[in-house]
């Protein structure tokens, strides 16, 4: 049997001097080890799960408005929950897989009432936002004031080893589907404004689910999965409203989108129809958070639970801001970093004027707010991801370990970190069980149920997160079968993560550690990233200690040959359940121009948009039928099944 172990050998890690100076790394990563205990350590046998707080986690942003009323946000007492031994989480991890999804205890109360009969099933306001780097958050050590976040974390939980996807369609498709892209075709690149291509009509979406259990739902913000026929707007894929972008990324106050020279239009919508009298020149920030409120106001919160999904076209680029969150960062010198660092605090602002809206109309109570970034952030766009390495878009932990948290008081355990894997897939599940929705077997997902991991700390289903195969993107030049063992062409760009390991074969991206930008000495920073990426000219193939080496310093795949087959094999059973990949071509057809000046469907046959309509109203029906919050002991069962690979550590020797 395959042994987790360390076999004598050493982990170089160094630490970048900055870092130890600001003193970020201790709290928000997993603190290196020391190199005495490197490589010699005993296997941490613990089961991974949401550590209680360290005392300074859970003192509440300094000096923030609502710091000192908000009683609501008073933090429960410090639990030590008391660590169990789980010798079963070092038994092989396809056996393991087999053995805890099926076997969580699943008797809680979602509302984590402990034991009170269950009240009305808790709102969801789920709020994304566009490109906000793993450093671009208060609490991580940032120049970036965001106390309302700092607060709203501090006070739930934070996730510290989150992840998302390393783009916009990619993440947002794996959110509202709760399946990998490779199990919805959208594996390359993101949906393109001009390509006829959209989240497949087939793949049931999160709203469509709570829709069905009974949600009000509601979406205010950027969609970016497609529009090019009616039936793949947010309206037609289980949102009763939708307020918002089709693209994202236009002009935050006129809300015009160019995708090249000759390509523009409008792109604010309202339902199906753009939105041309809501244009009042509002900065997006403040117009998306005023629409979201006035959904709060608008609904009554004890007769139907509500699902807002806010997703803020902020903090993306381009970079534009209302001069007065400039103000208080006149002392960043970078351009970009400085416009940047206004919209977080702009945001920042606007999810405090969201909570105090939650409480005035009666929510907050049963209200469960999950905060995440879409992708890693831009560093040419002001974003930073320090000390991580690479950008958004790439399959470095920059490009895909992401900010995020839950807060609510339903949380049993608050004021903790959850250090267990959770993924952007992981929200479908989780949400639709704490909504008492149904979640048949023929959805497939490949998320999990992580709810008692994030709220009470219990080890977390997951164990591996496939991050991506992209047959399209750039072939490495040194890729090979052969490098690959024979078991996995090594030009392909492919991220596995199992454990500790992650896996990386192809070309990830680009992949320099980029300081912060407020330094104002890069010497000692830049030499050591130019030092470290000498070294992966020509490489096709890495392999990483995620949690000894979250910065991905150390290249173990020399050393480790026998777990890089295994996770080559383990790519290669995932690579079989793929779709194929949907990567349309440019359609002229979809310039605004010729369709009043908005960025709209395009796609104008009726007979065909009829035929959709039928198969998409057919497929919803059915999946209505089967409601719904009923019996709730079957509801909660998150039933996985199918196409995920099997024993994957049986590798033929
Ligand atoms: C999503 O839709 C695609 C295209 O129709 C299909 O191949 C795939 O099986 C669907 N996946 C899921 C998870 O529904
Ligand atoms: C927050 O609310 C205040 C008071 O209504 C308002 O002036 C401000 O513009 C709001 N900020 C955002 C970002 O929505
Ligand atoms: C992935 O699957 C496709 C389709 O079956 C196949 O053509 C390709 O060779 C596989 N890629 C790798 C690297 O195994
Ligand atoms: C390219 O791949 C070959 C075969 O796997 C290997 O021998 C060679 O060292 C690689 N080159 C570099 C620069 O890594
Ligand atoms: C990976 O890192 C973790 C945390 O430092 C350590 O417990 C584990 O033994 C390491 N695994 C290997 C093979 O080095
Ligand atoms: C609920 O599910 C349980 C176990 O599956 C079953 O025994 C019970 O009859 C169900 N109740 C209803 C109302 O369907
Ligand atoms: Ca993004």
């Amino acid at each position: 049997m395959f042994r987790w172990g360390v076999g004598g050998s050493s982990l170089v890690l160094l630490v970048p001097p900055p870092l130890l100076s600001a003193g970020v790394l201790g709290s928000e990563l997993n603190a290196p080890p020391s190199p005495q205990d490197g490589g010699q350590a005993p296997p941490d046998r613990r089961p991974p799960r949401c550590a209680p707080p360290r005392p300074r986690d859970t003192s509440p942003g300094p000096g923030h408005p609502d710091g000192a009323p908000g009683s609501a946000f008073l933090t429960e007492p410090q639990q030590n929950p008391t660590p169990r031994t789980m010798s079963v989480l070092w038994l092989p991890v396809g056996l393991l897989l087999s053995l805890v999804p099926r076997g969580l205890p699943l008797s809680r109360d979602p509302r984590g009432g402990g034991g009170n009969s269950p009240g009305p099933r808790p709102h969801i306001v789920f709020i994304l936002v566009d490109d906000q780097g793993f450093r671009d958050v208060g609490y991580h050590g940032s120049e970036i004031k965001t106390p309302t976040l700092d607060r709203l974390a501090a006070q739930g939980v934070k996730l510290e080893n989150y992840y998302v996807q390393p783009l916009c369609s990619p993440s947002r498709s794996q959110l509202m589907t709760g399946r990998y892209q490779i199990h919805t075709g959208l594996q390359h690149s993101i949906i393109r404004a001009t390509q006829p291509n959209c989240l497949p009509l087939e793949n049931i979406t999160l709203p469509q689910k709570l829709k069905e259990a009974g949600y009000s739902t509601h979406m205010v913000g950027k969609w970016h999965l497609g529009f090019y026929k009616r039936g793949c707007l947010p309206t037609k894929r289980g949102f009763d409203t939708f307020f918002g972008s089709l693209l994202g990324s236009g002009d935050y106050y006129s809300h015009y989108k160019c995708e090249g020279p000759g390509m523009c239009g409008y792109d604010l919508y309202e339902g199906e129809e753009a939105a041309w009298e809501q244009d009042r020149g509002l900065y997006s920030t403040v117009m998306f958070t005023r629409k979201a409120i006035s959904i709060l106001a608008n609904h009554d919160p004890r007769q139907q639970p509500l699902f807002l999904y806010l997703a803020y076209q902020a903090v993306h680029s381009p970079l534009q801001v209302p001069a007065r969150y400039l103000e208080r960062y006149k002392g960043i010198p970078n351009l970009p970093r400085r416009k940047y660092a206004a919209m977080v605090s702009c945001l920042d602002e606007a999810i405090h004027n969201l909570t105090l809206a939650l409480k005035r109309y009666g929510y907050y109570d049963n209200t469960v707010i999950v905060y995440s970034s879409d992708n890693g952030g831009q560093p040419l766009a002001g974003g930073s991801n320090w000390p991580l390495r690479g950008s958004k878009a790439t399959y470095w932990e920059g490009g895909i370990r992401a900010v995020g948290f839950v807060h609510s008081p339903l949380l049993v355990k608050k004021g903790t970190k959850c250090r267990s894997l959770v993924h952007i897939t992981d929200w479908f599940p989780t949400l639709v069980t704490l909504g008492e929705g149904t979640l048949d077997e023929d959805l497939n997902l490949d998320g999990y149920d992580v709810w008692e991991a994030i709220s009470e700390g219990h080890p977390s289903p997951r164990q591996d997160i496939l991050h991506n195969i992209d047959p399209i993107y750039n072939k490495a030049k040194n890729g090979s079968w052969k490098a690959g063992y024979g078991l996995w062409n090594t030009a392909i760009r492919a991220a596995l993560r199992v454990g500790h390991w992650k896996l990386l074969t192809g070309v990830p991206g680009y992949s320099d550690w980029v300081p912060p930008q407020t330094f104002s000495s890069q010497r000692l920073t830049n030499r050591w990233h130019n030092e470290q990426v000498r070294w992966d000219r020509g490489k096709s193939i890495w392999l990483f200690n995620i949690t000894a080496d979250p910065y991905e310093r150390v290249d173990l795949s020399q050393r480790y040959p026998h777990i890089v087959k295994k996770m080559l094999f383990r790519l290669a059973q995932y690579n079989r359940t793929a779709v194929p990949v949907r990567y349309p071509a440019k359609d002229l057809r979809s310039n605004p121009q010729y369709n009043g000046g908005v960025w709209g469907p395009w796609y104008k046959d009726e007979q065909e948009e009829k035929e959709e309509q039928e198969r998409y109203d057919n497929l919803f029906t059915n999946h209505l039928g089967k409601r719904r919050w009923k019996n709730k002991s079957k509801n909660r069962k998150v039933k996985r099944m199918g196409e995920r690979p099997g024993t994957p550590w049986t590798v033929p020797e």
